[in-house]
């Protein structure tokens, strides 16, 4: 029986992972959704929301990808329980975190905001420059993507840190674990870039007790989830001064309403969750990669736990 890997996501781009397929696999029947064919040859599927009666309609399904980096989206409960659920890891996602946290953070580093502001006074007013090394930016997560953003921070100079769940080294990183240390991570973090994945564990996890721990002023750049925030939280301590300046590419819900008090907020600045995108042609080289791990029994890059959620 052919195999058929089927493809739900933005069709635009189907188009050019069924290049690479074409090139690389020939063998593999490539479509994209609606157009799924005979049902019982699709083993693999891509997919951003899978169809809802997935384990109904696609009896020999063997390997479920996210087209993108997180996997909150997807209901876990309502998937076969021994499916296996692998996530976006490709250089070109992780190429575009890096530049937009860089971008985000030298931004605030350099005080770009405030001098935004000033110029919209019409005053003209120097503040003093620190250097990177006088900076210290922390990241929440430790994975693909928050170790290779730390990469590119540390090669600019920065003092950098880290916290995750479990322990991890990374050069010219300090890097924290658990829940015991991360006080002290957030006691030396000025600006902090959260790039924690969606879970039970994480939702709110930005709250008014994380802030409260942060140095006056901190800045903050959430590329994370929109649900890990505690929008009100956040208003607080922008109000009080213990955040200064927030970068969010993330809200809950996106886009946010009219009314909400993110839109107008001077010192929020917003972007519609753009800071990183799966790159089609290097993610379908790497989905191909997965695959022949997978025909081989080894290992796929990206495999989720999907006890942890992540
Ligand atoms: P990974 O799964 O590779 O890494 C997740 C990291 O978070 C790991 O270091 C993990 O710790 C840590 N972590 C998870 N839960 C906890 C917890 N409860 N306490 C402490 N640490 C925790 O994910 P990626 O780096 O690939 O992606 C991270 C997230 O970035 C995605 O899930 C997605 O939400 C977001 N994203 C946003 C985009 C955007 O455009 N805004 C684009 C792409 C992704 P450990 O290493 O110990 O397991
Ligand atoms: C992702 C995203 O998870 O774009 O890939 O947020």
């Amino acid at each position: 029986m052919k195999t058929t890997f089927l493809y739900k996501s933005d069709p635009a781009r189907g188009r050019l992972w069924a290049e690479v397929f074409r090139r690389r696999a020939p063998d593999i029947d490539f479509r994209i959704w609606p157009d799924i064919g005979d049902p019982a040859q699709v083993r693999f599927l891509a997919a951003w929301e899978p169809p809802d009666d997935l384990a109904t309609r696609f009896p020999n399904l063997q390997v479920l990808f996210s087209s993108g980096a997180g996997v909150d989206q997807f209901d876990f409960a309502s998937l076969p329980p021994a499916l296996p659920v692998v996530r976006m890891v490709e250089p070109g996602i992780v190429r575009g975190m890096v530049e937009y946290v860089t971008h985000a953070v030298l931004g605030l580093h350099r005080d770009m905001p405030q001098y935004r502001r000033q110029q919209q006074e019409g005053l003209w007013k120097p503040l003093p420059v620190r250097t990177a090394r006088e900076r210290c930016v922390g990241v929440l997560g430790l994975g693909s993507l928050g170790q290779a953003v730390l990469e590119q921070l540390v090669a600019l100079g920065f003092d950098c840190a880290g916290w995750s769940r479990s322990r991890h080294e990374v050069a010219g990183v300090q890097c924290h674990a658990g829940a015991d240390e991360l006080p002290a991570f957030l006691a030396r973090t000025g600006i902090l870039v959260c790039l924690l994945p969606l879970t039970d564990s994480t939702r709110g996890f930005l709250d008014a007790r994380l802030f409260s721990q942060l140095p006056e002023g901190a800045g903050l750049v959430h590329v994370g989830r929109g649900p890990q925030l505690v929008d009100a939280d956040l208003l607080a301590a922008l109000e009080s001064g213990r955040i200064g300046d927030a970068v969010l590419d993330v809200t809950d819900p996106e886009p946010l309403p009219p009314e909400h008090a993110f839109w107008r907020h001077p010192r929020i600045h917003l972007t519609p969750h753009i800071a990183s995108m799966t790159q089609p042609l290097s993610a379908a080289e790497v989905v191909l990669d997965n695959l022949e791990c997978f025909e081989a029994g080894k290992p796929m890059l990206g495999l989720v736990d999907r006890a942890r959620g992540y």
